[in-house]
């Protein structure tokens, strides 16, 4: 059903009905597409807010991408129709809009490409598509072979509709000086002001053929008439009517009359995308269209995508947990942080950890990420609640919403970066903001956690406004009162790490006062949030306290547990209690849920949280996202075990059952799958589809610092693998401020963990001295489990 192609490289789908929502996702710097194993697509592209070249059927509401985003026939994608001028028979590829039972199926994802497979009536067609570096097209080579044992007189027509494009000004037609059909359209508005905004944008759609067609429509109405999609009336006749679509639904449709002859087959290339005029057009069209210009375009954008290959190679017992980590999550990493989702406006906080995964993957950008972000620190101290990107960017959707944790994630993400490359230099550079202030970057960090101090309510717990990391809580504290039991030992742990990072730098005082705030935060954390077994998840407006034993739903939620082992609130018997009762109340076979049970309705002094459906999203699915600040709090204590059996948990399959129960190929984490494991085990498991999430970066952390332990020191790297109890060892290639280390780690008689460089034992298992360009081979020995 399901499989890696060599060292994981790619993954191969054998049947388009099993994962039917399944996908895979290019991008570049300016677009991205997710297109599922059906064919099915979802597109966009930046100028500079995003936008759509391929629209939906209907008038369409701008909105962020939705978890399990909803297909059906009409829905934009790309297909290929085949058919046979003997018989009249029909069918399409990769699935849709036919659903054909076809005789064989291959959905096939890379890194730099995405193609298929698909054999019908003794036709084979093969469909790849791959997208430019920078410009945003789409390049599709569809390649036709007779596959059956004599001639065949076919029709191929490639459909790639254009959708709705506008109410105000729409149409489409074949234009013979550009060599393909053009869609053009106003985006529209209403208020006087927008127009001069829409002047530049890349209103236009074309798609580009190298071979000329016989005849086409641009007409969807033409192309359908009274048939449907699975056979649209203009299929059923000799030739395409040459339609134009004039104020009417556009589309593009080709059509290609071939005799093959035994064996034989016939290849086409074509563009896809959006463009502002004729000359636009033309230009891609020179550019790209013709079989050197897409050799020399893949090779540039698969060079692309290996930029993001990471600092980490393994080899576990694993071999699919190897695939994952080798191929594909750093890939998904370098996605965030090269492209940060593809918005103008990023959360505070995601921008923060989407950066601070780069880190590890090209530290320059984490670099460079801190500044902007600091750049736009208030006078207070206090973070907004998303980094502005592009000039005349707006804050949207939920950045308009006032939320109080951004400040915490400053000195998580700076953290990271210090201990991989040791740049401490950076904390003396000055941050100019635009209310004129001049300070430097560790001046910055103490006003931010001094804010977080001051952000706090007469008990010492922290405000939550109308929200924290968890979005939609947003009624538990809007008068200002309520706080957040997550926020406030989040606090604590964002105090410790910048204590730490200020005493390296030289700086004791400001250290010890950062150290006794978080004392204090910890302390009251204890006092008001401490259930008898677990933290408490807040306190509303109201003085009434949730997340707590006597709550029926959203009794015992992750984060305040995970983060207080982080932050330090939880000592030893505090910890003994919590983590069995996360091993009882939260686990399920496709991780930890972030709460349970989930709420069945609205509790109005939680908000919308408790409206998202059971198990859905926020309300007590398996939030990755959360189930990894967890996994990383694990390996802060040493737990292994419990560490990686969530960590693994994020990864889809390797059986077939939970492939098929998750949806999703192993090829990305999504932001969750659902929860609602008691309640609702038909769907509990299942893929949101969705690519964006915080949870990758601290996945890959997870890996490199966690499991193999290669932790960077101010001075060295740090070796303190810490391998599940089955494993007998593992080897690891490691890259690090330059020098690359060979890892081999076997379980040893000893009780202590013990390092061996070029056959000599290392003080302390931290490795100084580091010569960028030197490849070390490293011997360990863990202790026997
Ligand atoms: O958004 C994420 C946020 O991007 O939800 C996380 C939060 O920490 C991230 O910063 C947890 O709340 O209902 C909502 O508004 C949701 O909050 C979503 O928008 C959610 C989506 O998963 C985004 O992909």
């Amino acid at each position: 059903l399901l499989g890696p192609t060599k060292n994981g490289e790619r993954y191969e789908l054998t049947s388009p009905t099993a994962l039917p929502k399944s996908g895979g996702f290019l991008w570049n710097q300016r677009m991205m597409i997710q297109i599922t194993c059906r064919g099915y697509a979802t597109s966009q592209f930046m100028q500079p807010e995003p936008a759509k070249y391929a629209h939906a059927p209907n008038l369409e509401a701008k909105t962020f991408m939705q978890p399990e985003q909803n297909y059906y026939t009409h829905h934009p994608g790309r297909f290929v129709y085949i058919k046979d001028e003997e018989t009249d028979q029909l069918f399409s590829a990769p699935y849709e809009p036919v659903r054909a039972p076809v005789d064989r199926f291959v959905f096939s994802v890379g890194k730099s490409d995405i193609a298929w497979t698909v054999e019908y009536l003794g036709i084979r067609v093969e469909l790849t598509f791959f997208l430019p570096t920078i410009d945003v097209a789409e390049l599709w080579a569809v390649k036709v072979t007779n596959l059956s044992g004599r001639d065949r007189k076919i029709s191929i027509y490639p459909y790639f509709p254009f959708g709705y494009m506008s109410w105000m000004n729409q149409e489409a037609e074949h234009r013979k000086d550009l060599g393909g059909i053009l869609g053009s359209s106003l985006t529209p508005y209403q208020k006087a002001e927008d127009y001069p905004k829409t002047r530049h944008l890349k209103d236009k759609t074309y798609f580009l053929y190298e071979t000329p067609p016989v005849a086409w429509e641009a007409s969807q109405q033409a192309f359908e008439g009274e048939g449907f999609l699975q056979a649209p009336d203009s299929l059923s006749k000799e030739q395409l009517s040459n339609s134009d679509a004039r104020y009417e639904t556009p589309t593009a449709v080709l059509q290609y009359r071939e005799s093959l002859s035994k064996g034989e087959s016939k290849e086409y290339r074509f563009l896809f995308g959006p463009a502002l005029d004729d000359k636009e057009v033309h230009k891609m069209r020179e550019k790209y269209l013709s079989k050197d210009g897409f050799k020399e375009a893949h090779q540039r954008y698969e060079d692309y995508v290996k930029q993001g290959s990471g600092c980490l190679r393994i080899q576990t017992p694993d071999k699919d947990l190897d695939n994952f980590v080798n191929n594909w999550l750093p890939r998904q990493i370098f996605y965030h942080g090269d492209v940060n989702r593809l918005t103008t406006d990023p959360q505070t906080r995601n921008y923060m950890q989407d950066n601070m995964g780069m880190s590890y993957i090209k530290p320059e950008v984490a670099r460079k990420a801190i500044f902007t972000a600091l750049s736009q620190q208030e006078a207070n101290g206090s973070m907004p609640d998303g980094i502005l990107l592009a000039e005349g960017a707006e804050l949207k959707y939920i950045n308009q919403v006032p939320h109080t944790d951004h400040c915490v994630w400053l000195p998580v993400a700076l953290e990271i970066y210090l201990a991989e490359t040791g740049d401490y230099a950076l904390l003396d550079e000055n941050v100019k903001t635009e209310n004129g202030d001049n300070l430097t970057v560790w001046q910055r960090m103490s006003r931010a956690m001094e804010w977080l101090l001051h952000a706090r309510d007469h008990r010492g717990l922290s405000f939550i406004a109308q929200g924290d990391w968890c979005d939609p809580m947003n009624m538990v504290g809007p008068k200002g009162v309520g706080v957040s039991g997550w926020l406030t030992v989040a606090t604590a742990y964002a105090l410790n790490l910048w204590a730490d990072m200020i005493e390296k730098h030289g700086k004791p005082d400001l250290a010890r006062t950062f150290r006794s705030g978080a004392d204090e935060v910890n302390e009251a954390a204890n006092e008001h949030l401490w259930d008898g077994d677990w933290y408490a998840r807040g306190i509303t407006d109201n003085n009434v306290s949730f997340g707590i034993k006597s709550d029926k739903e959203g009794r015992i939620w992750l984060n305040p547990q995970a983060w207080s082992i982080l932050g330090g609130a939880a000592t030893k018997d505090k910890i003994e209690k919590m983590l069995p009762q996360v091993d009882e109340q939260l686990s399920t076979p496709y991780g930890s849920v972030m709460f349970a049970p989930p709420y069945s309705g609205m509790r109005e002094d939680v908000g919308r949280v408790t409206q998202k459906y059971p198990g859905q999203g926020e309300n007590g699915s398996v939030y990755n996202h959360a189930g990894i600040f967890y996994v990383w709090s694990l390996y802060t204590i040493d737990e292994a075990n419990r560490a990686y059996k969530i960590l693994r948990q994020m990864i889809p399959g390797p059986d077939e059952d939970d492939y098929i129960q998750r949806g999703q190929l192993p090829v990305y984490i999504p932001n969750y799958y659902r929860g609602g494991w008691h309640e609702y085990p038909q769907t509990a498991g299942r893929s949101s589809q969705l690519f964006n999430t915080g949870t990758v970066s601290w996945a890959y952390r997870c890996l490199i610092e966690g499991l193999c332990g290669l932790r960077g020191e101010k001075d060295g790297l740090s070796v303190k693998p810490q391998l599940p109890k089955e494993w007998p060892g593992m080897s690891i290639v490691r890259t690090f401020r330059g020098a690359t280390f060979e890892v081999s780690i076997k379980r040893g008689t000893g009780e202590k963990t013990k390092v061996i460089v070029d056959g000599k034992e290392v003080e302390g298992g931290v490795i100084r001295n580091i010569e960028s360009g030197k490849v070390y081979r490293v011997y360990v020995e863990v202790p026997n489990a």
